[in-house]
């Protein structure tokens, strides 16, 4: 018997449409859906490989728990049931004895159903849920959650006159969403792209802005003073709904495009002429990429600027703007699922990091939450939005201060390659008591692990998508064959966890399918089941409503937008734009700057591979063997470097290796490596950990808490001082 399922590929967050062909219970063909509008058929290489990731070799099928030392790689397999009872068991003991704060979890890029992840962690009393969040969305959606009341991340590109693509990169890491841009150029929109890197999207660009890795701060704070200097601001707007004006007008006078120049390495020319076409193109909007979430001690302040641009030209939640949707109405969200209140106050207290780190975790949460119960009847998820700080929970896993952090779950993640100083982590990770992984693979992480549990993936598990929980549309797949051999989804593993410590009562679902036919039920479909909602309807967006500020208000304090952001300074932090130093540029560091004369993009998108994943895949590797760090001819001459050779890739914290490739498409001075790497093919064993320290980027990128930003926490891995050189013999 031969059907089709309806399901979405989950190998990035685009979530494409995908048509699995099951025939007698075995997925024989999977094609991108011609009918889905993310991606109208089409599939990207990871996508394309879709059925070598179902079947390959090296999935963890079954339940695995560590035998040898930890690290060995031995590992024997056990029945969930055991494994999920001793989990349990021991996670009782530590909390009975360190209290609930002791095990944290951590996660990655939220492409799973993380909710169920919270509702476990709020039940047993831990605030210490970590994720990449900080350098990842987390700066710029939060800076303007304070100053407007949620985040207008839904740039309207077709109908604005210029789009402002600002550290990002869709022409690697969206796709689908790079075919709108090219669509929005060919009716005449014109693209300003903001990289040191000459990227595929810079390739498209009408103006391309190669500013000087991590100076985007002071970018955003010149243009904020041409457009107020030369009157290019919408006035009416900003009377009538902003406060804050005035003093932000001060504030820019002394970032002259002059000063600027001097920092982003952009003729004062050029800025003046940018920050016009930006101004006087109406409706415009800008599109942000997490380059300018990862800028270290300035990330948040960088937002704040682009923020405030995008108020004063009166773009804010404008057709062809930058749309700001608010929460879905009616279905249930991951906010109303989390049982945050369930955490109680002095557990709130404890999370790490938060009496510092204050925007992204219960200080600012509380605040934002607050605010937005009022205008819109729902908040944000705390998944994402609500975090304990990385850099302070693996301190405390490695060290014992402030308090012991004695287990952790990794579910989701790769810690060792995703997060910075990947040393420091390996630390944190070999010093845990209990260290379980849920994963696709044997990743250099899991190996550390004492339990590693089989994951479902998307074809074979339903997936609901709303875009971290905070946009007002959701997209829902079903699975198209049960999970193969004893990989079970990441819900029902926080379910069965929950079940053995005493939280029988909250979890009511038995499979992934009730909980999302429960969210959908206020819709109002009269749905038989959630299959019926995906076979039939598939996805659900809100009426679009514009300048909803008019008809809701404004969820901040004053009830007005924020220029002068009140919650930053109820939190203690400045309250208007303004420049800070990238932590690792020269001028920061002059000290090191003959030494390290070079700066360092550590990362960037890249296709064909998603972060650290698909390594293991012949198919998706084969395009890209090995890494590459792009040099400029001039620096290859200079240092007799050819193409393909090993460099080292030294910053003051560490060095790794990765392959030459020469290209123009960055400036002499500038570097750009990728990130991500290890190799699933090396010596699966502590310390090698297949090479996981060979090649991986993190192991140069600092997270010291003092270089990293001060409202969310986020590590720097652009702009960073760094010098190469060839790789000898068998170095
Ligand atoms: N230097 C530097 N560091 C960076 C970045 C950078 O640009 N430069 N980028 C940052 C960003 S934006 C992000 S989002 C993070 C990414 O950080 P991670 O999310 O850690 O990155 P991945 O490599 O995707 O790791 C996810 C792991 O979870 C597994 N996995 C994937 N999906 C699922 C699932 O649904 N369930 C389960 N159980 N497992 C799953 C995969 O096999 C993989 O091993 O890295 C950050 N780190
Ligand atoms: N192929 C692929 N796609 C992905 C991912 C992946 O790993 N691979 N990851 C997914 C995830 S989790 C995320 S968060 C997104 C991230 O995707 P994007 O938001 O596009 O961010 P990045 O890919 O980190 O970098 C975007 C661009 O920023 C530039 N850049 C580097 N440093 C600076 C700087 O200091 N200033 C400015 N203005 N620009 C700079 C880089 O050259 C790059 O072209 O991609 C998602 N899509
Ligand atoms: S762009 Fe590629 S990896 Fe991302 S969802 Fe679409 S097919 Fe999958
Ligand atoms: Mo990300």
């Amino acid at each position: 018997m031969s059907e089709i399922k309806k399901t979405a590929c989950h190998f990035c967050h685009m979530n494409c449409g995908m048509l699995a062909t099951v025939e007698n219970g075995v997925v024989t063909k999977v094609a991108g859906d011609p009918e889905h509008p993310f991606n109208a058929g089409a599939q990207c290489p990871r996508g394309a490989s879709a059925l070598d990731h179902l079947t390959h070799p090296n999935r963890i099928n079954y339940p695995l728990k560590r035998v040898g030392e930890r690290g060995s790689g031995q590992f024997k397999r056990v029945a969930w049931g055991e494994a999920l009872d001793d989990i349990a068991a021991r996670l009782a003991a530590l909390k009975a004895e360190y209290g609930a704060e002791t095990i944290a979890t951590t996660g990655g890029t939220n492409r799973t159903d993380d909710f169920a992840r919270r509702r476990f962690f709020n039940l047993l009393g831990s605030p210490n849920v970590v994720h990449t969040a900080p350098v990842c969305w987390i700066p710029n959606f939060l800076t303007e959650a304070a100053s407007y009341g949620w985040a207008a991340f839904d740039p309207e590109i077709m109908g604005a006159k210029c789009v402002v693509v600002w550290g990002h990169n869709p022409g690697a890491s969206y796709l689908p969403e790079m075919r709108g841009l090219l669509q929005a150029k060919a009716n005449g929109t014109k693209i300003i792209v903001i990289d040191p890197v000459y990227s595929e999207t810079a390739a498209k660009a009408d103006l391309w802005l190669p500013i000087r890795p991590g100076s985007d701060n002071a970018l955003a704070l010149a243009w904020l003073h041409v457009i107020i200097n030369e009157g290019l601001c919408d006035y009416q707007f900003i009377d009538d709904w902003t406060v804050g004006f005035e003093e932000l007008s001060d504030r820019v006078e002394e970032y002259t495009p002059d000063w600027a120049a001097e920092k982003t390495g952009i003729s004062p020319e050029l800025i003046m002429e940018s920050a016009r076409i930006y101004a006087l193109s109406k409706p415009a909007c800008i599109q942000w990429g997490v380059a300018t979430d990862q800028l270290g001690r300035g990330s948040s302040a960088s937002a704040q600027a682009r923020v405030a641009l995008r108020i004063i030209c009166g773009n804010l939640d404008v057709p062809g703007g930058d749309v700001m949707p608010g929460p879905h109405p009616t279905f249930i969200t991951d906010w109303e699922l989390e049982l945050n209140d369930m955490l109680p106050a002095e557990q709130r207290a404890k999370q790490l990091g938060s009496d510092r780190f204050k925007l992204n975790s219960w200080p600012g949460y509380q605040l934002l939450t607050d605010n937005m119960l009022r205008v819109w009847g729902k908040s944000i998820p705390a998944e994402w939005f609500c975090e304990a700080n990385p850099s302070t929970v693996f301190r405390a896993m490695a060290t014992g201060d402030p308090y012991p952090v004695k287990a952790c779950i990794v579910l989701a993640n790769n810690p060792l390659v995703s997060y910075a100083n990947s040393k420091l982590v390996y630390k944190a990770l070999k010093n845990l008591e209990l260290l379980v992984a849920m994963e696709y693979w044997m990743t250099p992480s899991a190996m550390l692990a004492d339990y590693v549990l089989p994951a479902a993936s998307w074809l074979e598990r339903p997936v609901m998508t709303t875009t971290y929980g905070v946009s007002d549309w959701l997209i829902a797949s079903e699975k198209a064959i049960e999970p193969m051999f004893e990989r079970r989804t990441d819900t029902e593993f926080w379910r069965e966890l929950g079940l053995r410590l005493g939280q029988a009562e909250y979890w009511p679902w038995e499979t992934d399918e009730e909980v999302f036919k429960y969210r959908l039920d206020p819709l109002g479909l009269e749905l038989e089941s959630y299959e019926e909602f995906v076979q039939c309807y598939r996805m659900h967006f809100a009426e679009r409503e514009y300048q909803k500020y008019q008809t809701k208000g404004v969820a901040t304090p004053s009830g007005k937008i924020e220029l002068k952001i009140s919650i930053f300074e109820q939190l203690g932090y400045d309250p208007l734009p303004h420049y800070v130093e990238p932590p690792f540029s020269h001028e920061a560091r002059p000290e090191l700057a003959a030494q390290y004369p070079l700066s360092l993009v550590a990362g960037g998108g890249f296709m064909p591979f998603f972060h650290s994943e698909h390594r293991e895949m012949t198919r998706i590797r084969l395009l890209r063997p090995y890494p590459r760090v792009a040099i400029n001819p001039a620096l290859a001459q200079q240092l007799a470097i050819k193409e393909g050779d090993w460099l080292w890739i030294e910053t003051p914290t560490g060095k790794v290796k990765q392959t030459a490739f020469i290209t123009a498409a960055v400036a002499p001075d500038v570097v750009q490596a990728e990130r991500g790497w290890w190799f699933p093919e090396k010596e699966v064993k502590d310390p090698e950990l297949m090479g996981v320290f060979e090649s991986n980027i993190n192991v140069c990128v600092d997270d010291d808490p003092d270089t990293c930003d001060e409202l969310c926490g986020s590590f720097c891995s652009r702009g960073i001082m760094c010098r190469i050189s060839k790789v000898e013999g068998n170095d």
